[in-house]
């Protein structure tokens, strides 16, 4: 018998027990050290070191409610399938992953590698450190992992089966209300809205019908188009980097949903890190998270198509056209989910550091006011922005459009302070 035979929701030295009865990873007389620096809104990440050698590993365990709101229930069989999907990614995507050493189903809880030498990427960007490998290595992560579970290059029974496996109808459901409702109707009165822009969100969002629409549409295509083996929450929080290397964790949101959504994610936080640099005037900074972001859209069309033309795609597949059709229908879900992305962090009940950090009410307000000025854009051009160059744009284009708006309201009424 052991106290570890039945679920219950570990404690820093229970930990520490846990890994001296359960795994051989530490010598049996190592002095352990353990402390939770779990960072995200659902799971309790622990860091188990041995203080003589320094030798560390990471365990993560689910709890039976949400970090974030106590109100929020999950199964914890969210750590199983996080796990597996770990060890497929390590498959496709080689070093680009963490190695999961155990999974314990009792416990609900993986033991994993500890990406010591490297640092969460929101908090490097926040700190306005550039990564000159990383449209590199996360296009290859992102095209190896979407292409190879897709139809475009699977037998079709086993990508059924797939998606069958990989159903993940809970956490699926927290985006479906967190990105593709309530940042446009808030049905369940979640949102946070930042005081200075409530008439703008109200106005931009809740009352515009368009909008609406066409958030619906890229709800139900999040809902309906089973197309690849999505990490399902690829923000910069789920990415750890170093100047050589990138390695990308916390799949627990994966299911079969659209490909884009992957990579909207990526392009969005990038604007978030851009934001931050910009209100601290970090000039270098910005002009690297501009490059990324082109090259993030760019590298991954190149390298899926060249993909796609390695493999063996499917008959139909082959078809002159297809493939320029297929990518652009995957750069149009890009665009739609980089603008959900861009107002759920804005308006929603989950937000990002790399903006709600910023101190100052009135660069706060301009921050949120372009986030929501080109999550719209995003949202409604989706199918003509294309290229790297037209993403960027896009988004340049809305701080402008945004300076410019503050800039005539100043000169109209120079005493107000220009939240709305
Ligand atoms: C209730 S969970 C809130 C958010 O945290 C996760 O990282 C996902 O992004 C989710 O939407
Ligand atoms: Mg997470």
């Amino acid at each position: 018998m052991s106290r570890f035979d039945t679920y219950f929701l570990l404690k820093e030295e229970d930990v520490i027990q846990y890994v001296r009865e359960k795994s051989h990873f530490f010598p049996p007389d190592a002095k352990l050290a353990c402390k939770e620096i779990g960072d995200g809104n659902l799971n309790y990440v622990y860091r188990v070191e041995d203080v003589e050698t320094g030798r560390s590993l990471i365990a993560k365990q689910a709890g039976v409610t949400l970090r974030i709101s106590k109100e929020m229930k999950l199964s914890t069989e969210r750590n199983r399938k996080e796990a597996q999907i770990l060890r497929l990614h390590a498959e496709v995507a080689p070093g680009l992953v963490p190695e999961v050493f155990a999974y314990d189903k009792t416990m609900c809880l993986s033991l994993m590698e500890d990406m010591r030498d490297f640092e969460l990427m929101r908090y490097a960007l926040m700190q306005h450190k550039t990564f000159p490998n990383f449209a590199d290595q996360i296009t290859t992560f992102m095209v190896n992992t979407l292409l190879s579970t897709s139809d475009l290059v699977m037998d079709h029974q086993e990508k059924k089966a797939l998606v069958v496996e990989y159903m993940n109808p809970e956490l699926c459901e927290i985006t479906e209300d967190l990105v593709l409702t309530e940042p446009v109707n808030d049905n369940k009165g979640r949102n946070k809205v930042f005081p200075p822009i409530r008439a703008f969100a109200d106005r931009e969002l809740y009352q515009d019908n368009a909008l609406h629409l066409e958030v619906a549409k890229l709800k139900f295509t999040f809902l309906n188009k089973a197309e690849s083996l999505i990490h399902g929450d690829l923000h910069t929080g789920s990415i750890f980097v170093n100047k050589e290397k990138t390695v990308v964790f916390d799949p627990e949101f994966a299911f079969y949903g659209p490909m884009g959504y992957d990579i909207g994610n990526v392009t969005a936080n990038l604007m978030f890190a851009w934001c931050n640099g910009n209100t601290y005037k970090a000039e270098a900074f910005c002009a690297w998270v501009e490059k990324t972001i082109v090259e993030v859209v760019d590298m991954f069309t190149q390298k899926f198509k060249a993909r796609f033309a390695e493999s063996k795609p499917d008959v139909m597949a082959r078809t002159e056209g297809f493939l320029d059709w297929y990518a652009g229908e995957i750069l149009t879900d890009t665009a739609g989910y980089t603008g959900t992305e861009l107002l759920r962090r804005t308006v929603g009940m989950a937000q990002n550091k790399d903006v709600t950090s910023i101190d100052d009410e009135a660069a706060r307000a301009r921050i949120d006011r372009i986030n929501i000025t080109a999550g719209k854009s995003f949202i409604m051009n989706r199918e003509q922005i294309r290229t790297g160059r037209q993403f960027l744009d896009t988004f340049l284009e809305a701080v402008s459009r945004q300076d410019e708006e503050l800039r005539s309201n100043r000169e109209e009424n120079p005493v107000k302070r220009q939240g709305v």
